[in-house]
């Protein structure tokens, strides 16, 4: 005899579901694994190699203190937003050189969170460029460690050279609270140009 399903259980109607892939993006040690792993409510899943001699010679360690690996492939963790809007995060690299797999990661994401380092504002151009060619809106997050710059929204807006409707909001990506915001912000963007019209 099949036993009766359990009062219990827990499971969620799908179909009550808005399910969202989004992108976690920006430079080498600014702070994308910590965020992933502050608000996802699944055990996170993230892939990361020690750095090798030879990528010290091309991932610039200076201004990252602590720092003695980099992310070669993925974070990934799972985020419930009011509304049951389900945001699935990837965490990409950065760099160009992973370019192959960032296009791989990136494909079906309708946007994308910048972490930006204001120590080291260079090093989110080419992530930025990266998500522009591939047309995805995105938000700009800045996570405030203790010693970054503290710069005006214009300046930085203009260092960076954001469209006036991208978002620009600062973060602590070890706050859950303020990773939410941050996603939020994103999501209020997406929703504003379209993007997930067909989604929702
Ligand atoms: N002070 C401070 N440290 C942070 C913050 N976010 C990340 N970190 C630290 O910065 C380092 C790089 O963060 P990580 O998440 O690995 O960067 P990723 O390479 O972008 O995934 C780690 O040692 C983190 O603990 C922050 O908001 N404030
Ligand atoms: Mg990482």
């Amino acid at each position: 005899m099949d036993s009766a399903p359990s009062v219990n259980a827990t499971y969620l109607d799908s179909a009550a579901q808005t399910l969202v892939k989004v992108l976690v993006a920006g430079p080498f040690g600014v702070g994308k694994t910590t965020l992933i792993g502050a608000l996802s409510e699944t055990t996170p899943l993230h892939t990361e190699e020690t750095m090798t001699q030879a990528g010290a010679a091309v991932d610039d360690l200076e201004g990252v203190r602590d720092k003695d690996t980099t992310t070669v492939a993925i974070d990934f963790g799972r985020r419930t937003l009011p509304h049951d809007l389900v945001l699935y995060l990837f965490g990409t690299p950065g760099q160009r050189r992973f370019k192959p797999l960032w296009e791989d990661i990136s494909r079906g994401a309708l946007g994308a969170l910048v972490l930006v380092d204001t120590r080291r504002l260079g090093d989110s151009f080419e992530v930025i460029d990266m998500i522009e060619e591939a047309g995805l809106p995105y938000a700009i997050a800045v996570n405030t460690f203790d010693d970054a710059p503290n710069y005006e929204p214009l300046v930085l807006r203009d260092h960076l050279d954001l469209a006036p409707d991208t978002p620009l909001i600062a973060c602590d990506a070890r706050d859950p609270r303020s990773g939410i915001d941050a996603l939020i912000a994103l999501v209020s963007h997406l929703l504003t140009n379209s993007a997930m019209d067909s989604a929702i």
